[in-house]
């Protein structure tokens, strides 16, 4: 065993998101969302389900503080939702909404927890979807006017925001590969959706900044790397294939202001570029992307392991030896994490990066006593942990984790079937049910270590 200690300062935090905990579907004059709208489609969430109630955190958000401050966390990340705020995404602000999130920053100021607000976590208002959704460039442009109604009621108070949360998600799972709101088949639509998200994060940090002065900007991504099956030029390539599409698609354009090239050119070769040419960019766009941040949050579930099919195509296949999987089938790969920490740091030197997201889905029993014993989850937290102190020593400016997550919450197209709380839901009352790994957790944020 081996005692892990992180940076004195070190944020300890949970991470949330709107979409996923609030519930209160009409309340307070909310709109529809995207996945207010996919969640009535036959089929398309597992259990039949819908975030209408959700862990009902509308209401019970002071009982959700008190948690958190009981467990001696420093910060929340949480998301704002778009149409609470705007419930058609134009328009005059909805002051219910911001009402909501304005008593949430307070309660959270008062605990001692620093708010870390997420502008876009998915929730897009349906009224843009009618539209065209992100894959018009419109929705950008309203974007930066509701992050600017967002930022004049909160920026006294907030300090650090976040425009969005994986926007890799959004756009391909959204609407390339179907299985996330709006549940479109377009690769067209996906390439430009990924633009306009992107773009509207640097036209949303320009609205922030105008109107918080002083606010420390950032983007949440999702990375994972990727490893050849074999030591083949055919996989290494596929790895490269991988990488280019999932993490430097984003990580290019914010911190580099172009597109990578070999991406470009893999996009050209099968036909969803012509001529390498994307029309959806406009002049300046790549200058609104690169905008200057302050912190580069990253979330962080495992790595892919890639080869080339038979036909030459990239395709992810299972980790070389037998992994231990997490609920939703991911391989339990910790050095992943002090690796893309290196990486990131190495090739894009953000100056601030938290782990904004890392966790693990485990469904696991409450006994005779009440107990629910996660020790699976305590030993995936374990590994990540020990990843993030190893990859602070070496220099990586790291200065927080955020862990996904607070609560068992709505898992987008799985429902309520994967569980990555540190409390279970009672879905009777909403009670919020300590697992083991609460406690642990709160020790591991007292001692500011952890031992691996
Ligand atoms: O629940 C999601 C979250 O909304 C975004 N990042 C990954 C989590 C686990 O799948």
């Amino acid at each position: 065993m081996s005692q892990n200690t992180f940076p004195d300062g070190f944020l300890w935090g949970v991470a949330t998101s709107s979409q996923q905990i609030e519930g209160g579907r009409h309340e307070g004059g909310r709109g529809e969302s995207i996945w207010d709208r996919f969640a009535t489609v036959p089929g398309k969430i597992a259990d039949g389900s819908n975030p209408d109630i959700a862990c009902d955190h509308y209401r019970l958000w002071r009982n959700d503080i008190a948690i958190m401050k009981g467990l001696g966390l420093g910060a929340y990340r949480f998301s704002i939702a778009w149409p609470r705020i705007q419930p058609t995404g134009r328009g005059a602000a909805n002051l219910a909404g911001l009402d909501f999130y304005d008593k949430l920053v307070d309660g959270l100021l008062a605990a001692g927890l620093e708010p870390y607000p997420t502008l876009y976590h998915w929730d897009l208002p349906q009224s843009l979807q009618d539209t065209g959704g992100w894959a018009a460039r419109d929705t950008a442009e309203a974007f930066a006017d509701y992050a600017a109604i967002v930022a004049r009621r909160l920026g006294d108070r907030v300090k650090r925001w976040t425009t969005h949360n994986e926007p890799w998600c959004a756009a391909t799972l959204g609407y390339e590969e179907g299985h996330h709101a709006p549940g479109h088949l377009s690769p067209a639509e996906g390439l430009a959706a990924a633009h306009h998200l992107m773009l509207s994060h640097g036209w949303a940090c320009e609205a922030v900044r105008r109107e918080a002065p002083g606010a420390e900007l950032g983007i949440v991504l999702i990375h994972s790397p990727a490893h050849p099956a074999t030591g083949s030029a055919g996989d290494i390539d596929a790895a490269r294939w991988f990488d280019g599409f999932f993490n430097r698609w984003y990580l290019d354009p914010i911190f580099r202001g172009a597109y990578p090239a070999d991406a470009i050119a893999d996009r050209t070769a099968n036909g969803q570029l012509d001529g390498g040419a994307m029309p959806f960019v406009k002049d300046g766009d790549l200058k609104a992307i690169s905008t200057p941040l302050e912190f580069l949050g990253v979330n962080y579930y495992s790595r892919v392991v890639m080869r080339a099919g038979a036909n030459g195509k990239p395709e992810a296949v299972p980790p070389p030896k037998v992994p231990s999987l997490t609920d939703m089938g991911w391989e339990v790969y910790p050095a992943g994490l002090e690796e893309t920490l290196l990486r990131i740091h190495r090739e894009y030197a953000p100056p601030v990066m938290y782990v904004t997201e890392n966790g693990a889905a485990y469904d696991e029993p409450m006994d005779a006593d009440g107990r629910i014993d996660d020790q699976r989850r305590i030993d995936y937290l374990r590994g990540h942990l020990a990843s993030c102190a190893r990859a602070a020593a070496q220099g990586v400016p790291l200065k927080g984790y955020f862990l996904w997550s607070l609560l068992d919450n709505f898992e987008w197209g799985f429902g309520y079937t994967k569980k990555f709380g540190l409390y279970a839901v009672d879905p009777q009352d909403g009670r919020r049910i300590p697992k083991q790994s609460a406690s642990w957790y709160r020790d591991v944020v007292a001692a500011n270590a952890v031992t691996d």
